[in-house]
């Protein structure tokens, strides 16, 4: 088989950059190696940014987002047991978010593709990577017993952290930053209505706690948790239990239960692989970078990425220019490390590090003080939160 851009991964970035490539009328294959329903089946992001907003309207697959996702101007911040709001649409000057599960863009992204007739390969096996220093890429799968080549133009590598892509690049071309936090999110999804209209962020001895949504009627709340638990140590009782103790009386009060549809615990890391080009194999989204989600950064990063680098291969066939894709890993980074700091610096100031002791607390404390009661503070994080412009300090 022969295709332009060969893209591993069919999660949102290698589904979002299909989708691009093929209204600009570049030909794609995607080679994923989960089943379409298990890709669908994870339970990730909630949040996004304008800029991925635009971006999925610019796919052409913005219109279910926008009747069903919910624009929220401003969330909680809970410490020392009281709540306070950051106003985002007052401090940046009118912008909001919008929140539509990873898992409705993905649907919409699959739907389309699906609709368009464009090829996916589901369930490929043994997927590698080949000749990417070359002019003559390849890409390697085994389906239904038997071996299969690609041969492309460019392989984009949305393969995630664990993917094949970043691990085929030579020892010693590569640089990884990488910090791993001592604990994680559980996470349950129930149908409940949420316990607020907006997000609430707590801060809260017991530990760090997320309550957020994904509907009028479907909720998705977060604890963090030592790394060692397990998720079948968690009853549902257990999680309402914790998850009660860390809200306040107004929350405690308001929430409202029931059984989880979905409970799983992730891991918190922050990680940058530099550069994200490879001669012509491209990283993009999770497989060149992770962020801890307390930031909601991880799927507007692949967004911008896959901005980016749709761009890059557009101007590579329409002009025959291969300045997009020269700069593609330099511009995508300067926005990687501003999303890094952010979602490192709120993850510090919201969980608890019991090995900082109580002056660790009391430090979180004044901090949260002195950002809710700052107009400066309280908007240096709603314009984080929000994104930064893409042309931020250009
Ligand atoms: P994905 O989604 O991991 O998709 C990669 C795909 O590649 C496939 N794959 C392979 N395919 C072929 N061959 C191989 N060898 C392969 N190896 C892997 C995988 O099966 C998969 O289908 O990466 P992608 O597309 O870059 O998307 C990134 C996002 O999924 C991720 O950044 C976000 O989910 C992060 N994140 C959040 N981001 C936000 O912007 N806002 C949020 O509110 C937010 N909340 C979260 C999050 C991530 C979380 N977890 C579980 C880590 C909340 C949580 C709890
Ligand atoms: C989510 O709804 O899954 C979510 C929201 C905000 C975050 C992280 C996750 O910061």
């Amino acid at each position: 088989m022969r295709t332009q851009v060969a893209i591993i991964g069919a999660g949102p970035s290698g589904l979002l950059l299909g989708q691009l490539l093929h209204k600009a009328g570049i030909d794609a294959v995607i080679v994923e190696r989960q089943s379409g329903d298990y890709v669908l089946g994870r339970i990730r992001a909630g949040v996004l940014e304008q800029v991925c907003i635009d971006l999925l309207d610019e796919a052409g697959i913005g219109q279910r987002m926008h009747q069903e996702g919910l624009v929220h101007g401003g969330f909680d911040m809970l410490f020392k047991g009281e709540r306070h709001r950051i106003d985002m649409n007052r401090l940046t000057g009118g912008k909001n978010v919008m929140v539509y599960g990873q898992t409705e863009v993905t649907r919409d992204l699959m739907d389309a593709r699906q609709a368009a007739g464009l090829t996916t390969i589901y369930e490929a096996g043994k997927v590698s990577v080949h000749g990417f220093d070359t002019n003559k890429p390849r890409v390697r799968y085994e389906k239904d017993g038997q071996t299969h080549e690609i041969e492309c133009d460019f392989i984009a590598g949305c393969d995630g952290f664990h993917g094949v892509c970043r691990a085929s690049v030579p020892d010693g071309a590569v640089s990884e930053y990488e910090k791993i936090y001592p604990f994680g999110w559980l996470g349950v999804l129930s149908e409940t209505p949420p316990v607020h209209h907006e997000l609430i962020y707590v801060n809260s001895t017991r530990g760090f706690a997320l309550c957020s949504q994904r509907s009028a009627t479907r909720s998705r709340y977060y604890l963090q948790v030592p790394l060692t638990d397990k998720v079948e140590a968690w009853s549902d009782d257990a999680f309402w239990n914790e998850l009660r103790l860390r809200l306040d009386a107004g929350g405690r009060d308001k929430l409202v239960t029931g059984p989880s549809i979905e409970k799983s615990i992730a891991p918190l890391r922050s990680f940058v692989a530099e550069p994200m080009r490879f001669g012509r194999m491209f990283l993009a989204g999770d497989a060149a970078h992770i962020v801890p989600p307390t930031g909601a950064k991880g799927l507007n990063l692949a967004a911008t990425d896959v901005k980016y680098l749709s761009g890059a291969f557009i101007e590579f066939y329409a002009e025959k220019s291969e300045a997009g894709i020269d700069t593609y890993s330099e511009r995508c980074l300067k926005r990687i490390w501003r999303a890094e700091r952010f979602s490192w610096w709120f993850t510090s100031l919201m969980h608890h590090f019991p090995e900082n002791g109580p002056i660790g607390q009391k430090l979180q404390d004044a901090e949260l003080d002195y950002i809710v009661h700052s107009e400066t503070g309280a908007r240096s994080v709603a314009e984080n939160y929000v994104g930064l412009p893409l042309d931020f300090g250009t």
